[in-house]
């Protein structure tokens, strides 16, 4: 297959390296893909026009490189945090694996006036804003109850309760045109969560007041073990065409196309002209989370499909073939991503738990009077310190070894991971 590269060249790609899938109406996409569109009422010509390969036409070769350095470090960062959740360092995990080019792509195409709501999985958007991914982790250990402040990386805290960020998301892109900001703001979701309620009312609320937000949402083609082909009569990304806004599918596992796309949106919405909804279509090639076992709902033979489109072995390819990465630039990527790895393992296993008592000091910018009376109520029961009693004393109705508690003598110990799986 013949690829246009953003600095004019043509190379050729073998067949197997390009996604979308094959449940896709797809022809010969190359990887920064001819959008696919729903064009608005009105026809107002929108997806239609974009030139992708004019939105990455200004990177050079270091820009290129970048991006497959980014999927790299991001993609070793999850690999790391895997591995810590399997040795009981951290309650869970929520790998982003196999989605690496939608979450850099679009990351990456940020400005910094813009906002990013991720859902829970967006752990490489949060590389591209600057978060420290230990602020991740320290979530997913249960020792930090937000993990960073959003204003200082243009990126809200994670959020668990599928599809309400894009509620969040809406009135925050709502505030910023009121503002009059020069940024947008772009909300990531699910195929999953766009079944829920939630999305679908923001969907309604950015289309009329013509919001600058770009909905982002991953069809990773699984909401747990639900497949999108179970969740929609129609394609996800036809819905915007009923709310009145425009919407493109871009091929997920391409990191320039994502790239181009979200570049394309955001100016959209910065100058405007309001909501653009972008379908990624990806594959999430590890577990829903690590409570998780997809062996149970899905065939080997779908996983090693969408192997073949690797979003990381594509963009190498692509490099090489065009020169721009050989095997001493390689190493020293990899040598990073070891590095990091490294560093993050150490920090996680000795960061210190948080004062039972800090549960109640982010609740909201100031006390009011039921967090006080509850603060109160721990401390007369715990402590001032919230520590007395928690790991041996005599049981409570809500404690560990009490009738509502999980019946281990001695409930919780230090150094052991507390995020609740049943959550997920
Ligand atoms: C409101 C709500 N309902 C149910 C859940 C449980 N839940 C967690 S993740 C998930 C599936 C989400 O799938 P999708 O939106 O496709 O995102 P993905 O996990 O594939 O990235 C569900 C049902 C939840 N956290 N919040
Ligand atoms: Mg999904």
């Amino acid at each position: 297959m013949q690829l246009l590269t953003p600095t004019g060249h043509r190379i050729t790609v073998p067949e197997e390296a390009r996604s979308p899938g094959p449940d896709l109406p797809t022809g010969a996409d190359p990887p920064v893909s001819k959008p696919r569109r729903a064009d608005p009422p009105g026809g107002e010509p929108t997806a239609a026009d974009i030139d992708l390969p004019a939105h990455v036409a200004d990177l050079t070769a270091d820009d290129l490189v970048g991006l497959y350095r980014d999927m790299t470090l991001v993609r070793r960062l999850d690999e790391e945090a895997t591995s810590l959740q399997r040795q009981g360092e951290l309650g869970l995990w929520a790998s982003l694996r196999g989605q690496e080019a939608a979450q850099v792509g679009s990351g990456r195409a940020l400005g910094p006036h813009d906002m990013a709501f991720p859902s829970y999985r967006e752990h490489g958007v949060a590389w591209c804003r600057g978060v420290d991914p230990a602020a991740i982790l320290a979530i997913f250990r249960g020792a930090s109850l937000g993990g960073w402040a959003p204003a200082e990386h243009g990126f809200a805290l994670y959020s668990i309760v599928v599809g309400s960020q894009t509620l969040h998301a809406t009135g925050y892109a709502m505030g910023m045109a009121r503002d009059g900001s020069d940024g947008a703001a772009i909300v990531y979701f699910g195929d999953g969560a766009s079944s829920e309620g939630d999305v679908n009312e923001a969907f309604g609320w950015a289309g009329v007041f013509g919001a600058p937000l770009v909905f982002f949402c991953q069809n990773n083609q699984w909401a747990i073990s639900e497949p999108t082909r179970r969740q929609s009569r129609t394609e996800i990304f036809h819905r915007a065409s009923g709310f009145g806004f425009p919407s493109v599918r871009v091929d997920g596992n391409d990191v320039l196309a994502c790239l181009a796309v979200t570049r394309w949106a955001l100016a959209r919405a910065r100058s405007g002209r309001g909501p653009v909804l972008v379908e990624a279509v990806t594959y999430r090639m590890g577990a829903h989370t690590t409570a998780d076992d997809p062996t149970r709902y899905r065939s080997a033979a779908e996983l090693d499909a969408w192997r073949r489109r690797d979003p990381l072995d594509r963009m190498r390819a692509y490099l090489s073939a065009d020169g721009l990465l050989d095997e001493d630039r390689e190493r020293r990527i990899a040598l990073e991503a070891d590095t990091l790895a490294h560093d993050l393992r150490a920090r996680c296993t000795t960061m210190p738990d948080p004062a039972p008592t800090s549960l109640f000091d982010h609740v909201q910018v100031a006390d009011n009077e039921l967090v006080s009376t509850q603060r109160a109520a721990f401390t007369a029961q715990f402590g001032a310190d919230g520590e007395d009693g928690w790991r041996d004393g005599p049981p409570g109705p809500n404690r560990p070894n009490g009738p509502n508690g999980n019946g281990r003598k001695g409930g919780l110990v230090a150094g052991e991971a507390r995020v609740s799986e049943e959550a997920w």
